[in-house]
């Protein structure tokens, strides 16, 4: 833990964790760093201290020094992608690597720390054309389901089956929050068209629900929080490259870990721009948001 955050937490001041593969794998290089060091500059504007985690020489790091910051962005760095499977060997082998939600959410509750801002949840990834079923659900899922932290994102990432997703969290006993809405967001876009099971207002709601929900289960808590409208993608726009995404991912023969990186790209090269702006306008937003109601729960 960097010193800024152990004394934070020493101190009961409020803490947000954020997350290194959006920044590694899901954006461009020099874009990463320009939204990661505007990442935690929002958390401290809201009064929260920013925990970045990362893996580096196999060492897991909750809160960077912007060196370390600078190196998780650069191209050069070629971090792995580390969901919770891969920590262990990463780390027992010395090497590097951005975490996901999944390993993100575990290192941060073990830290300490119970709020974390994210992009888009992992979830049930939809079949490319011509398969019927991949068995490629996010381990991001299987985490929350047992892990007490709050994530704040915009819903999971368009490019997954979204109803499919929504009902693992009911099954995992996820409750899922939506912020000022009653349709539940989808990443790039406002709205799936789906209802969210609890709608909350304010930060002091959230903060509310999330202390009720902690006398019963040790489970996560999803809180929704879509795109500002401004940056909202052009919905023909956005279906056109998701279908063009997923031919490509069927096309190559991408799987696992790469499957979401690489529509990713596919959508940040062919939108002219407009998949980037929403993607840093969002994780922006639900930042600001994580360190509102990591205030509220510090309280
Ligand atoms: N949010 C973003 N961009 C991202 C991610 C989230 O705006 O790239 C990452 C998160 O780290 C999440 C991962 O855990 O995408 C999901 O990957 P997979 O589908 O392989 O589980
Ligand atoms: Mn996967």
């Amino acid at each position: 833990m960097s010193a800024e955050v152990a004394d934070a937490l020493a101190a009961g001041t409020a803490v947000v964790a954020l997350e290194s593969t959006l920044l590694a794998h899901g954006l461009p290089p020099g874009r990463n760093l320009e939204v990661a060091r505007r990442l935690e500059q929002t958390v401290r504007d809201a009064g929260a201290v920013p925990a970045t985690i990362a893996v580096l020489d196999g060492r897991p790091l909750v809160g960077l020094s912007p060196a370390q910051l600078e190196r998780v962005c650069s191209p050069d760095a070629e971090l792995d992608k580390l969901s919770l499977r891969d920590l262990g060997p990463t780390l027992a082998q010395g090497r590097s690597g951005a975490t996901t939600v999944a390993s993100t959410a575990v290192l941060a509750h073990t830290a300490g720390i119970g709020v974390f801002a994210t992009g888009g949840l992992g979830g049930v990834h939809l079949p490319p054309p011509g398969a019927a079923c991949t068995w490629d659900v996010s381990a991001d899922l299987g985490v929350l389901g047992r892990t007490p932290i709050l994530v704040v994102c915009s819903g999971m990432k368009s490019i997954l089956d979204i109803p499919a997703t929504l009902e693992v969290l009911e099954t995992r006993s996820v409750p899922v929050l939506g912020y000022g809405v009653d349709e539940f967001p989808a990443f790039y876009l406002r709205s799936s068209g789906l209802p969210v099971p609890h709608r909350v207002d304010d930060p002091a709601a959230v903060a509310a629900a999330v202390a009720a929900h902690r006398h019963f289960a040790d489970s996560g808590v999803v809180l929704a929080n879509p795109v500002p409208a401004e940056s909202e993608m052009d919905k023909d726009l956005h279906d056109r490259l998701l279908a063009e995404g997923l031919e490509l991912v069927a096309e190559r023969r991408v799987h696992g870990s790469d499957v979401t990186p690489v529509l990713l790209e596919h959508f940040h090269t062919a939108s002219g721009g407009a998949s980037l702006d929403a993607n840093e306008a969002l994780v922006l937003a639900n930042a600001a948001l994580a360190a509102r109601v990591a205030v509220e729960l510090a309280r």
